[in-house]
């Protein structure tokens, strides 16, 4: 059996994690996930907690299967949300952008599950003594806000370091990279750009036309200077942004410029002056499917890669 414990820590048929994507992850694609075996995620991002308990309410509707909220620790909301949720009918929390330690007494005696995103061993270390159920460990490659460590390094040295079911996530589109995670010691997949092409996912069309007509070499990383770098589709905004930041402009003006282009890109599909958050594997990814077929493609084709590469090595 691959990915066991990350299984049992799920209770899903799936070790497979709906990556959480701000504006973008609501009620409706986190349902579908979690109906089709993996982990549907609400994400927070920077929405107040109203927002948040009407999607979990939207979601429960639609599934009686495990369900989580991703909370973004830079939101000005991440206090009420974080402490909104222990009331909440959702099994599990994953947390993003920061060190949620402050929160996990008050999670962990609400009997949630708590996996933070790691980008780094040392977090990863202090995450577990804080009581952290499982971690997801975030490669480079992954679109939004990212760490500096490329995935095929993270994995295994944050697997080596904690003792807990490992996640890994960042590069990971289709079996291969959800074998290649297995085989660095991860017990499950987080996966985000895929789930951009879920007929259930109900970002802008042309967020989806831009992932699919990516190349390998089309996403970049802007937001360096202000100490949150992101990872974008290249396009007017994204460029105009690194213009501003070799110019040595504020962290005010860059923030400026930023602010609301995640939901321009996500609800309006302005493919100029929307932000267009993507990992690096959207090159890789062309296909519209539902969740059942993404999820399935991702898990049961490692599964079948797995036994094809053993009847490979057992032919010397
Ligand atoms: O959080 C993400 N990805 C995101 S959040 C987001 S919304 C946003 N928009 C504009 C600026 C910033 C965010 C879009 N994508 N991934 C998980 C992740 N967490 N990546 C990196 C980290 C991280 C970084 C530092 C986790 C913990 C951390 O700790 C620092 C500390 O305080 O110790």
């Amino acid at each position: 059996m691959i990915f066991q414990r990350g299984k049992e820590v799920l209770g899903t048929e799936f070790p497979v994690i709906q990556g959480a994507m701000a504006w973008i992850s609501e009620s409706t694609l986190a349902a579908a996930v979690s109906e089709a075996g993996g982990l549907g995620v609400i994400a927070a991002g920077n929405a107040p907690f109203s927002w948040v308990k009407e999607e979990i309410s939207k979601a429960r509707e639609m599934t009686k299967k495990p369900l989580c909220v991703n909370v973004m620790l830079l939101s000005p909301y991440a206090e009420e949300v974080a402490l909104g949720l222990v009331e909440e009918d959702v099994e599990f929390i994953i947390t993003g952008a920061g060190n949620p330690g402050k929160y996990m007494a008050a999670w962990k005696g609400a009997g949630k599950k708590v996996m933070p995103v790691v980008p780094s061993t040392a977090l990863a270390i202090r995450m577990e003594k804080s009581g952290a159920d499982a971690l997801i460990a975030e490669g480079t490659e992954a679109g939004g806000h990212i760490g500096e460590i490329a995935t095929m390094a993270l994995i295994p040295q944050i697997v080596d370091a904690v003792s807990i079911p490992v996640f890994a996530a960042g590069g990971i589109g289709d079996a291969r990279g959800t074998l290649a995670a297995w085989m660095l010691g991860a017990e499950g997949i987080q996966v985000g750009t895929r789930f951009l092409l879920a007929h259930e996912c109900q970002v802008h069309p042309k967020y989806k036309e831009k992932i699919k007509k990516a190349k390998d070499i089309d996403t970049m990383v802007t937001g360096r200077p202000t100490g949150h770098p992101v990872r974008v589709l290249k396009n007017a905004l994204a460029r105009e942004f690194m213009k501003k930041e070799r110019a040595g402009a504020s962290v005010e003006e860059l923030e400026e410029l930023g602010a609301g282009a995640l939901n321009l890109a996500a609800t309006e599909g302005d493919t100029k002056r929307g932000s267009f958050m993507s990992g690096q594997i959207a090159g890789l990814l062309s296909e519209e499917q539902s969740c059942k077929e993404i999820i399935q493609d991702l898990y049961i084709g490692a599964v079948e890669l797995f036994a094809a590469k053993c009847k490979e090595a057992d032919n010397g």
